[in-house]
């Protein structure tokens, strides 16, 4: 029989606390009793979810307390990946921990120290003040996949990312590799709301999706194709005389040699290569360009090109200036730092970073934008207008392909040690086998996890870290913007479990830190410093959730019209002088995707079908969620999504098991036939393992290489983006197969 749990109880008290299975950070209301939470619902107080919550919000009880949770710190006694543990204290790991990485550092220097992060869901300013104050520049994460491409070449452009959408305002919105139908619920909801009140909506994206569902045009563009699209657009746009000449003669930099520099670059010109009907890109360049005010949404497609990206990214900035839809109402609104609250680069201790140390930074020579080079360039600017930086200096991190590769080639330096937190790196980075061979070869692994996954498994010490029921949360969007949410811990952290700010803190310590570089004794402390300066009546940070909760600024409109835009020029800079003087083409040039039958007629022979590994999809996010069984019976195989008369061709069947194929590896999915893809399109999921697999598969750990997109994907420095770095997830060859044998789950 389930407990039956009067809520009425005087003995259980009502905590404010936040869902952080996804970054909609949904309020949650958790029920405790006796340091237990009892039962959970959404906070119908919250702005963001009024009451809701998703199937993965709702399934935080099971997560909380589920079996497969480490609970303990664990400690390797057999050979690597054997799965042998000892159960040890935290601080028995912390001692252990600290004098490896200090013998490392003697032997090798504080650079042969490495830190991966995932999409950020704990305190990622902590692991950065951590490695800052170690010495080491290679920290790194998987965001150049997600938005840090688009923040940085924004930011040089316009002199702040313009990410924020006056959506209410606008007449027309352009959802653009997105689909928030699965991956931003409330998001969509508000979309659909406004869709019938007449708001026109534009998406492009190979699949037809939730999304496109709703649109008055889908464009069902080739995969990796965008920059010929954007490019397109801005030709029509000026060819048409669409632009807002006004705004363009007094606010753009660079508008003469854009004209010239775009006149190839017609819909004719386009339509071989995004497979969209010419008409079709005039139809939705007009649609974008006359339905003033109006914006794009940012979505991860540009982000995940790889070589093509930046260029995309840079187009589709151009599109928004020369149509004047920035920073005015129902445009595309530049929120700048938070000028009220501490940011995230206030608290990363960046200047105890020696230069030299700095000048190491793996892939800062190659990818010069999201390194040291650029972000000095950008912030020096930023701080002149601002006395602030631009926004956390995790934007500027190693460059995780060239990190994995100096674990297996030692070159340009070693990598003795890396420290994995909060991020799946098999699944989630790319070319996954080079990833399990690197963290297989890596001298000394430490990570921090919920559960055993392939990196937690071949570690050397796991840390058993606690979810946003048992921590504060504070979400402040990395300091970009000026609104910020926060949450209440409900309970502390269960059985031996503790959180990744005490990892870094309690290793910071160890290694003579010092007490005053990191003086808060918890995360509520360390949180009232960056809330306190908003200047509202409370006296500690659990106040702050209770009686203020989130703030959101009203939204600043025209604001360059008294300063001009943060750029060097003091307009947004179509022709950028930034990529100018780190060396990059000051306009966006023309390149195809990372793998593609024009330029690459030979591999198209081989691997004929045009490939993308994307999309958020229900109920998981990235790769986590896959334990949970009540989630598993709602997706429990991985499906590729291919169209019925290639498939036919193929001899496969709705359902049948395939095998999808780049020259990285072979992943098998099920097939779901389907006429939401282009005879030439597949798509697959990403994400998947299989957890339930307990016995570990010898090479294969939990079947992560069986089904997991990421195998696909291409990290050679040559595939990725010259200005940011970032690799291709999208638009790449494969071929497909029926697996003869079947699946194995
Ligand atoms: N359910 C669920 N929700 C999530 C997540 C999750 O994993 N699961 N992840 C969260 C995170 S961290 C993020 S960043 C957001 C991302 O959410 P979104 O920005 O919406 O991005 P994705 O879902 O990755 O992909 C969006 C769409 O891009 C399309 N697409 C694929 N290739 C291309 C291409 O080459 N060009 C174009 N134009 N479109 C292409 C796909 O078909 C897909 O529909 O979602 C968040 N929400
Ligand atoms: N092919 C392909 N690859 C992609 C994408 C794609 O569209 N296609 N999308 C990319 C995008 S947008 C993103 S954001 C990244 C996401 O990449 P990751 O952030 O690496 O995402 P996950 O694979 O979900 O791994 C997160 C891990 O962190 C653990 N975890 C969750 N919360 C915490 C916490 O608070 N502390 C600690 N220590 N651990 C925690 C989870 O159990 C899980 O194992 O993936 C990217 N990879
Ligand atoms: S997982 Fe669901 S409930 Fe949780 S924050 Fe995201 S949308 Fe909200
Ligand atoms: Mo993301």
């Amino acid at each position: 029989m389930p407990k039956v749990i009067d809520l009425r109880d005087p003995d259980i008290e009502v905590r404010k606390s936040m869902c952080y299975f996804c970054h909609t950070n949904c309020g949650v209301l958790a029920y405790v009793r006796d340091g237990e939470v009892v039962y959970i619902e959404g906070d119908p107080d919250h702005p963001t979810n009024a009451g809701g919550l998703c199937c993965r919000g709702n399934i935080a009880l099971k997560h909380l307390d589920h079996p497969d949770r480490i609970n303990k710190p664990l400690k390797r006694t057999g050979e690597k990946g054997a799965n042998q543990w000892e159960e040890i204290t935290w601080g028995q790991a912390l001692d252990e921990i600290a004098e490896r990485l200090a013998a490392i550092k003697d032997e090798y220097g504080a650079e042969a120290v490495a830190t991966a992060g995932g999409t950020v869901r704990t305190d990622d300013w902590a692991r950065r003040r951590f490695m800052n104050l170690f010495g080491s520049p290679n920290s790194f994460h998987n965001a150049l996949l997600c938005w840090i491409p688009t923040f940085m070449i924004e930011t040089a452009i316009s002199g702040w990312s313009p990410f924020l959408s006056d959506m209410e305002n606008s007449r027309v919105a352009v959802i653009w590799g997105a689909n928030p139908g699965a991956s931003t619920l409330p998001a969509m909801r508000g979309l659909t709301d406004l869709h019938e009140k007449g708001l026109k909506l534009i998406c492009i994206d190979p699949r037809f999706t939730e999304t496109a569902a709703h649109a008055d045009l889908w464009l069902p563009i080739r995969p990796g194709a965008d920059l010929a699209l954007a490019l397109a657009w801005i030709n029509v746009i000026i060819d048409e005389e669409l632009y807002d000449a006004g705004f363009v003669e007094d606010w753009c930099y660079g508008f003469k040699e854009l004209v010239e520099h775009v006149e190839q670059f017609t819909p004719e010109w386009a339509a071989p290569l995004t497979w969209l009907d010419p008409e079709l890109i005039r139809e939705s360049a007009r649609m974008y360009a006359t339905n003033t005010p109006g914006n794009i949404q940012w979505g991860t497609s540009l982000d995940q090109q790889g070589k093509p990206s930046g260029a995309a990214i840079h187009a589709r900035a151009i599109l928004r200036a020369i149509t004047g839809n920035i920073d005015c109402p129902g445009g595309d609104l530049m929120p700048g730092p938070s000028m009220e609250y501490t940011v995230d680069e206030e608290l990363e201790a960046n200047e105890y970073l020696p230069e030299e140390q700095r000048a190491k930074q793996l892939g800062s020579e190659a990818f010069k934008l999201c390194s040291w080079p650029g972000y000095r360039l950008i912030s020096d600017i930023a701080r002149e207008y601002w006395g602030k930086a631009p926004t956390a200096e995790w934007m500027c991190e190693a460059n995780a392909p060239a990190v994995f590769r100096a674990i297996l080639t030692e070159d340009p330096y070693p990598i003795r040690a890396l420290l994995v937190a909060a991020t799946n790196p098999v699944n989630s980075y790319g070319n996954s086998r080079e990833v399990l061979e690197a963290l297989k070869k890596v001298d000394f692994l430490v990570t921090n996890e919920y559960w055993m996954t392939s990196a937690a498994l071949y570690s050397d010490y796991v840390l058993p870290i606690a979810g946003a029921l048992e921590r504060p949360v504070v979400h402040n969007n990395y300091g970009c913007a000026a609104s910020i949410v926060t949450g209440e811990r409900a309970v502390y952290p269960l059985h031996e479990r503790g959180t990744d700010y005490w990892f870094w803190q309690g290793l910071g310590l160890r290694l003579g830190q010092g007490e005053e570089l990191w003086p808060w004794a918890n995360e509520e402390e360390a949180y009232f410093d960056i809330v306190e300066p908003l200047g509202f009546e409370v006296d500690d940070y659990n106040g702050f959730v209770r009686e203020v909760g989130f703030y959101f600024p009203k939204p600043e409109y025209y604001r360059y019209k008294e300063e001009g835009f943060f750029t060097r020029t003091g307009r947004v800079e179509l022709y950028s002088t930034v990529l100018e003087e780190l060396g990059y083409p000051p306009l966006p040039q023309y390149c195809g995707p990372v793998e593609n039958e024009v330029e690459h007629p030979e591999l198209a022979e081989e691997y004929p079908l045009a490939l993308s590994t994307a999309g958020g999809f229900m109920p998981f996010h990235h790769s986590e969620e896959f334990n949970i069984k009540e989630l598993r019976y709602l997706r429990h195989d991985p499906y590729m999504e291919i169209n019925p008369a290639t498939a036919a061709r193929l001899g496969i069947e709705d359902g049948d098991w395939c095998w999808v194929e780049t020259l990285r590896g072979r992943i098998r999915q099920r097939a779901n036939v389907t006429n939401a893809v282009h005879e030439k399109v597949v798509l697959v999921q990403r994400g998947w393992w299989y957890p339930e697999r307990k016995e570990i598969c010898g090479d294969d750990p939990f079947g992560v290489l069986e089904s997991n997109a990421n195998v696909l994907t291409a990290t050679a420095e040559e595939h990725c983006d010259p200005i940011s770095g970032t690799w291709a997830n999208r638009g790449l060859l494969c071929r497909v197969y029926k697996a003869e044998e079947g699946g194995l789950s």
